[in-house]
């Protein structure tokens, strides 16, 4: 059967060092972009050491006591709270900036399922219209899986359909026909709008083979007046967050979304965690956003 649209994995990717706007035009188009050698082998070789102890208390693959459901099924290790497992993770991955939304390590083994096609931005119950061009206004989230092993169509490489950001959803969901699978090395991140539609694969391989393991650390991000997927302030010890640099508590949820979402005792919520009055936004500066305050340059040459 016909694919919904005519790409291959090759049209999704792009040098991680290409210009901004390069990057931007694509993932505009498709819907997800693999950036190819975001993170250096020391990045990786460091959040793969990080974690190693998160997966090995898991226990091996296909453990009863691990969540065995049809998205999830129990050969899929997942571990979440990264802000407080990996120095490394919020260097590499959350300080990249909006608020943090998702942190997650999906480690799929052989045996596991392909997860159904989804979009990830169905969670806040949205319906798109469906047009030819994409409006950046209807994405919440965005999402960036960097491969910490070697990612294959075997393995569990994760599915996409792309141009699908801006199919109507009065129409039939895409089908697995319609995916193209990732294929990357270490190192190499994908970036998906969360209005795409894509999921895990499935891993056809046979335990113990070379490669037969894929692990994926996943750092999403939602607009700031949004609930977190992963509740940051429940999820992470409050400890691990004072240990974090103030531009990852920020990103974490420690922060307001200006006019004035989010504070505590009518302040900033970052005093909460013992910053020095002089380094928080205070007074007027919690209800106006200077940025988008200011005269925007097409009111000016108007
Ligand atoms: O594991 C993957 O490749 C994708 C996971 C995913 O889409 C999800 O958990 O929502
Ligand atoms: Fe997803």
């Amino acid at each position: 059967m016909a694919r919904c649209h005519p790409y291959e994995l090759e049209d999704l990717c792009i040098d991680a060092k290409a210009p901004q706007a390069e990057i931007n035009a694509l993932i505009a188009k498709m819907g997800a972009v693999v950036l190819k050698g975001l993170l250096s082998k020391e990045e990786v070789d460091q959040m793969n050491k990080d974690f190693k102890p998160h997966l090995d208390a898991l226990g091996p693959s296909g453990n009863k006591e691990q969540w065995d459901g049809s998205f999830f099924p129990n050969t899929s290790k997942k571990v979440p709270g990264l802000l407080a497992k990996s120095d490394q993770y919020v260097h590499s991955m959350l300080l990249n900036p909006p608020q943090l939304n998702v942190t997650a390590l999906l480690e799929v083994n052989p045996g596991g399922k392909a997860q159904e096609l989804h979009r990830d931005d169905a969670i806040y119950h949205d319906r798109i219209k469906g047009s030819d061009v994409w409006d950046p206004r209807q994405e919440k989230s965005i999402l960036a899986l960097a491969a910490l092993t070697k990612v294959t169509p075997e393995n569990g490489g994760t599915l996409i359909v792309p141009g699908s950001h801006i199919r109507s959803d009065d129409l039939p969901a895409p089908t697995y026909e319609d995916a193209i699978h990732v294929a990357a090395e270490p190192g190499d991140c994908v970036v998906i709008l969360c209005s795409v539609y894509h999921g895990g694969g499935a891993n056809s391989m046979e335990v113990g083979a070379p490669n037969s393991v894929r692990c994926m650390a996943l750092c999403g991000f939602s607009c700031g007046y949004l609930k977190q997927e992963e509740n940051q302030y429940l999820q992470l010890p409050i400890e691990a967050v004072k240990r974090l640099p103030i531009e990852a508590q920020r990103l974490a949820g420690w922060d307001m979304s200006l006019p004035y979402l989010g504070y505590v005792n009518w302040e900033h919520p970052l005093l909460t965690l013992g910053h020095d009055r002089s380094i928080v936004p205070q007074l007027d500066d919690l209800f106006y956003d200077k940025v988008q305050d200011a005269p925007q340059p097409s009111a000016v040459s108007a």
